[in-house]
């Protein structure tokens, strides 16, 4: 049996890919932050009571910004895998923190790998590291693929431009098995609230069920390359299978702008929204409005720009070339944009219906 290491266990991505290498056999052990509330309803489904026998998935209390307790966590599980995914992955918010993003997704990548020198497991420990587009940052070329220059443009992309050097630095100083994954956007059901996708999702779900006036946005014309975190999680995994340590794109080759994807949530209920152009009203700036507002004739706002969540510098195109995943790794992403968005909204919607705020019924009238 394998045995895995997932730092971020309890995020997205953690998540799935603890379901994933359950599937396959692995022993799984997840590291969790301490949090002054349980935030693990991600993985409650996965929890195996630690005093049953043959127990195949444990957590962890950890930080990457500490040495000595990554150290003993290896030390005690002794990984053939780790995937290094723990990390302050806002953009937005690495502004706001950036010398603690620095810490924990730079500085905490370099703590993994030394710490698998220290205990002389660097011949048997594969490592992957989430490495992300937003390394791409400021456009240098489109589609972009393993080759293109970096230009981060965010502390938390400038962070992760470190761990994904020091990454490639161990696997030809050390002949580490050492890889990136340059992950372009993922979401679903389990993405972060905060994040556009999951954010429009629940607003959408919420107005339509009649909780919510106004959904408040900031860049609309932003460019995303979204696929499904399912895929994702499976491209990781092949990335530590092969023979050769290699980084690579994931990516599904179509990008989005933000307000389509606002269409094609409010869509998914049925609601079909009109830009009416930014910067038309008075207050703040209406961009959509619903059609049957229209046709009533009192012009509902659905969605407004609230520039609070502008950034100070943005990354406006994304959109990437899985070409090399496909062919070495084998690796196709299963989920497009039209379903990604259909299962994010229906899970918002029952997440309120069970909530107990409402039946569905309201939604349609
Ligand atoms: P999430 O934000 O959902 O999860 C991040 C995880 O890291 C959480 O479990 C969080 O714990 C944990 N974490 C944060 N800081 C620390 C710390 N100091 N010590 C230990 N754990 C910490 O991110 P995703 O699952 O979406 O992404 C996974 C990784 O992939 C991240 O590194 C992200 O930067 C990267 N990435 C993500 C992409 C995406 O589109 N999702 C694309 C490319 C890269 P807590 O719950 O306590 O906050
Ligand atoms: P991103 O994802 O910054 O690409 O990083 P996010 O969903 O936060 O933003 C995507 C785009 O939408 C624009 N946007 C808004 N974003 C948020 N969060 N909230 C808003 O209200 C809003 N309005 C418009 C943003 O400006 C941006 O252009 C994600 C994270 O998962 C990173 O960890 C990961 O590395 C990259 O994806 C790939």
């Amino acid at each position: 049996m394998k045995t895995a290491l997932i730092t971020g266990v309890n995020g997205q991505d953690g998540a799935y890919l603890a379901e994933l290498l359950l599937e396959k056999g692995y022993m799984v052990h997840g590291v969790k932050r301490r949090s002054s509330l349980i935030n693990t309803h991600r993985i409650d489904h996965l929890y195996q009571d630690p005093h049953e026998k043959e127990v195949r998935f444990r957590l962890h209390y950890g930080d990457m910004t500490d040495s000595t307790n990554l150290i003993r966590i290896i030390q005690e599980t002794q990984p053939d895998e780790i995937y290094n995914l723990a990390a302050m992955s806002h953009v937005k918010v690495s502004f706001d923190t950036p010398e603690y993003t620095a810490n924990a997704d730079g500085i905490g990548t370099l703590r993994l790998l030394e710490a698998l020198r220290i205990l002389g497991l660097e011949k048997k420990t594969r490592i992957y590291q989430a490495s992300t587009s937003e390394l791409y940052g400021l456009v240098q070329e489109v589609p972009q693929k393993e080759t293109t220059p970096f230009y981060p443009r965010s502390p938390y992309a400038v962070a992760k431009l470190y761990a994904y050097w020091i990454t490639v630095n161990y696997r030809e100083a050390y002949g580490m098995y050492a890889c990136n994954g340059i992950l372009f956007n993922h979401e679903s059901p389990l993405r972060g609230e905060t994040f556009v996708t999951r954010k429009i999702t629940r607003a959408v779900a919420a107005i339509g069920l009649g909780l919510q006036d106004c959904l408040y946005l900031g860049n609309l014309n932003a460019q995303r390359d979204w696929g499904h975190a399912k895929d994702y999680v499976e491209a990781m995994w092949r990335i530590l299978q092969q023979d050769q340590p290699e980084d690579f794109v994931i990516a599904t080759g179509i990008t989005t702008p933000v307000r389509e994807f606002v269409r094609m949530a409010f869509a998914e209920l049925g609601i079909m929204i009109a830009f009416t152009g930014e910067g038309v009203n008075e207050k703040g700036v209406v961009v959509a409005c619903t059609n049957d507002a229209y046709q009533l004739g009192i012009g509902k706002t659905v969605v407004s720009v609230d520039p609070e969540y502008f950034r100070p510098t943005e990354v406006e195109l994304l959109i990437g070339d899985a070409t090399k995943a496909k062919t070495k790794l084998g690796w196709e992403p299963k989920y497009d944009l039209q379903m990604l968005v259909k299962e994010m909204v229906a899970n918002d919607v029952l997440e309120f219906e069970q909530a107990g705020k409402v039946q569905f019924e309201h939604l349609i009238s």
